[in-house]
């Protein structure tokens, strides 16, 4: 078979809905926007675990901290499902944990950010791990099983995380006048990063296109984001929280929200090194790197794959 025959014989595969598996033909190109999307995917995974793993020593209460303890577990788990998802195209882990520590590879701007309140803690898991659902729905009917099968799980658990972020911003605007204040302030700080989670608008998108012609993004960034308005805006009124964004409207026509644009120059300064907390952040990963080494070295005898006859 000819390369355009293989290729031609890939694409009406995805046009019928068919999944890719690992040992089937692919175009490199495939290969590699997979790799860097899952394994962009997974460091987002394991950063995230950070600022939430820093507040377990402080969660009000056994309960709280139970809970808390139980996601950052999940977060780490998830990074693993996602790292050997990418390893089924080829790349190897160690390598990509290399890349996450000397900053070559990107992870979601939204851990770059400080945590310095508990409310930070109610927004990461009703925001963040709110957005996290909507992308992972979407793109875990994606064309490649391994990813899809890896983000029906880990979207699964995430809707414990939701849940758990809801109560907790339940609980503080509900609570005392420093409480909501302390919410509204966590709120206000968060609303922008998370508008920029689902990435650059449509028309700045570089990968956008690619990604969707061979079923990897089902829904670009732009409709990623209004879905998630369309869920999200009506709670946040609802629990009276105030939205930072005066121009925020929705058109009665469409349904759609109109938002004003986030400072798009920060969200590509955060994502390529530049945000409050990344040198903190990539520091403590690597921290944890280096005094893992000695498990490393200790294990790497029994992981070695038995050489091929
Ligand atoms: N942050 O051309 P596009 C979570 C980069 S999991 C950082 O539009 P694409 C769970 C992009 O890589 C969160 N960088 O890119 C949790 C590209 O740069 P490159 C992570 C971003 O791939 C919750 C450039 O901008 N989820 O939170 C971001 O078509 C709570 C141009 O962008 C995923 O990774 C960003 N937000 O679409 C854990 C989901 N957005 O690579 C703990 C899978 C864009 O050329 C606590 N990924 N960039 O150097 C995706 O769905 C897509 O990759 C998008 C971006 C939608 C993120």
């Amino acid at each position: 078979m000819t390369d355009e025959a293989r290729l031609a014989d890939f694409e009406a595969r995805i046009a019928r809905g068919e999944k890719i598996e690992p040992g089937d033909w692919m175009p490199e190109r495939y290969r590699s926007q997979l790799i860097r999307l899952i394994q962009q995917h997974a460091n987002s995974e394991l950063m995230g675990a950070l600022p939430e793993g820093q507040w377990i020593p402080y969660a009000p209460g056994f309960k709280r901290k139970m809970a808390l303890i139980a996601k950052v577990q999940d977060e780490v788990g998830h990074a693993q499902l996602l790292y050997r998802a990418a390893e089924t195209l080829g790349k190897p882990r160690h390598e990509m944990i290399e890349e996450l520590i000397n900053g070559s590879s990107k992870y979601s701007n939204v851990f770059n950010y400080p945590c310095d309140t508990w409310a930070d803690i109610a927004m990461v898991g009703w925001l963040i791990d709110g957005a996290a659902i909507v992308n992972q729905t979407i793109m875990q009917t994606g064309s490649y099983g391994p990813y899809g099968r890896a983000l029906r799980r880990i979207t699964y658990e995430e809707a414990f995380h939701l849940k758990q972020g809801y109560d907790l911003v339940v609980t503080l605007i509900t609570g005392t006048s420093a409480q909501r204040a302390m919410c509204q302030e966590a709120f206000s700080r968060w609303w922008w990063p998370t508008m920029m989670f689902f990435g650059p608008p449509d028309k700045q998108s570089v990968h956008t296109e690619v990604l969707q012609r061979w079923g990897i993004k089902p829904k670009t960034n732009d409709e990623q984001r209004q879905i998630w308005l369309q869920k999200f805006v009506p709670k946040i009124l609802e629990l009276g929280l105030e939205i930072p964004d005066t121009a925020l409207r929705r058109d009665a026509e469409s349904g759609e929200w109109h938002i004003t644009q986030p400072d798009w120059n920060e969200f590509f300064r955060v994502i390529n090194g530049d945000g409050p907390m990344n040198r903190e952040r990539l520091a403590l990963r690597r921290l944890i790197y280096d005094e893992g080494s000695w498990l490393r070295r200790a294990l790497e005898p029994h992981l070695a794959l038995p050489k091929a006859a």
